[in-house]
């Protein structure tokens, strides 16, 4: 057994005391209380989710396991000479709460390089598909295609499955799935975008360099796409992706089905797909205006125009976020250290400086500054990935990180099917009447 699942077996036989303390002991004491608006409004700010991998603060931002990115970044182990940290090592911190040491995570690195092999048949499946088909369908379909290898599936059917050991199947099939999908996204971008010349994974690479080597772009863009992975892996429980993975997991679907139905809410253009339209959106003003970077009046125009024409501004306005969100700001660092001349880093950096003053005018966001989308597309243009429609595929294997990490806890704390109680039209008006 390795380090990372016998640290996780002991913290999950610790943790099931805590939870079955609390719902034996204190199951009835209030968390919440829902309004019709609350109802009607996509639950927000509802509190009835459980997860420990990561929580957002609307005001400070995301902690993965309790720690900021800043304190990720600076103590995970990381490969030599670079400055952020293996993914693999992230996927531990994520998994069991602890920092790893460097052993700890190479052996991870060991672990998912053999477990890394994608079937032949995910491959013929994607060239099957139409060529312009968006890269986050084939991605999708790629993941789901792999249901067949589920450990979790099998065990199930083969009646081996109880409720304490049922999350060590669906550990090996995160493991197993993570590993694949570095290759399965170059895999696709290069199948769409590059005429198909692949790159074979060389296997003394770690899960981000990998990547790299495999979209087949020079260093620093390892680095980007650790940083990328880790900065996108979660946001807690209730965004779109979470959720899902977690709501299809609960019915006991495997990790295959499960993560496939996130990426498809990932797909959606208020979720994930936001990063591909902030750069169609940025695109078009620097057509506009003959591929300089237009002045602070001409920005303030396109960004009245495009709420005039009843649009949102991409990358901007959060749920549960209060403020700029650090993911952008960790994206914005890197930018100032590596493409500080850059003109969409500048056009983008503009924007910040106009766009929060006039949704506050505006008067609708709850939350009028950049999120994580805003940034990420200017980075991955600097390193030549300009086929935008790629973009949220990126945004998917770092989201599966978090999703998977949860899931594999859901099944270990037995978290019941998921089914939330609706009412009718006609109950909200009584209740109206009555209140
Ligand atoms: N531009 C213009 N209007 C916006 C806005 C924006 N960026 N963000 C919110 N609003 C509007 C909403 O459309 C809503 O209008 P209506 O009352 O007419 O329906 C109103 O402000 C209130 O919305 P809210 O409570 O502030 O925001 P929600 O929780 O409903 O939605 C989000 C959150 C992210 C979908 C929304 O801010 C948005 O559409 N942003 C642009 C898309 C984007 O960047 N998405 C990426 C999110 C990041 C992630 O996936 O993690």
């Amino acid at each position: 057994m390795t380090t990372l699942k016998e640290v996780l077996a002991k913290k999950i036989e610790e943790h099931r005391k805590r939870t079955t303390k609390l719902l034996v002991e204190h199951g009835d004491v209030k968390i919440s209380e829902v309004t019709i608006a609350q109802a009607i409004g996509g639950m927000r700010g509802v509190k009835s989710l459980v997860t420990d991998i990561s929580y957002l603060d609307p005001y400070e931002g995301i902690r993965f396991r309790g720690y900021t990115i800043q304190e990720v970044m600076e103590k995970l182990p990381k490969p030599e000479g670079k400055d952020y940290p293996y993914v693999e090592g992230f996927l531990y911190l994520l998994l069991t709460g602890d920092i790893p040491t460097k052993e700890q995570a190479l052996e991870v690195v060991e672990d998912m390089r053999k477990r890394s092999q994608v079937p032949q048949y995910v491959f013929d499946m994607l060239r099957a598909l139409p060529r312009d088909s968006h890269p986050m369908a084939m991605f999708s379909a790629a993941i789901v295609s792999m249901q067949r290898e589920s450990v979790f599936a099998k065990a199930y059917s083969e009646g081996k499955f109880n409720k304490y050991n049922s999350w060590e199947y669906m550990y090996e099939d995160v493991l197993n799935l993570l590993a694949k999908l570095p290759q399965i996204g170059a895999f696709i971008y290069r199948l769409k975008y590059k005429g198909d010349t692949q790159i074979d994974p060389d296997p003394n690479l770690d899960f981000g360099g990998n990547f790299a080597r495999m979209m087949g772009i020079d260093p620093p863009y390892d680095e980007v796409a650790r940083m990328y992975f880790i900065l996108h892996s979660d946001h807690e429980s209730g965004n779109v992706s979470a959720h899902t993975t977690h709501l299809v997991a609960s019915a006991l679907s495997d990790a295959y089905y499960s993560l496939a139905a996130g990426i498809n809410g990932l797909a959606g253009p208020l979720h994930g797909l936001a990063n591909q339209e902030v750069l169609a959106w940025i695109q078009k003003f620097m057509e506009k205006f003959g591929g300089g970077v237009p002045t602070e009046e001409q920005l303030k125009q396109a960004v009245w125009d495009t709420l005039n024409s009843g649009q949102v501004i991409p990358g901007y306005g959060h749920a549960v976020l209060r403020k700029t969100d650090p993911r952008y700001t960790a994206q914005r660092e890197y930018c100032l250290k590596y493409l500080p001349d850059y003109p969409l880093f500048q056009l983008v950096s503009k924007l910040y400086d106009v766009v929060p003053d006039i949704l506050k005018q505006h008067g609708k966001a709850k939350n009028p500054w950049p999120n994580v989308d805003a940034q990420s597309g200017v980075i991955q243009w600097y390193y030549g990935l300009t086929e935008y429609d790629f973009y949220t595929v990126l945004f998917g294997i770092g989201r599966a990180l978090g999703v998977l990490s949860n899931i594999t806890w859901d099944r270990a704390l037995g978290y019941p099917i998921e089914r939330p109680k609706s009412v009718t039209t006609d109950m909200l008006e009584e209740f109206a009447k009555q209140a």
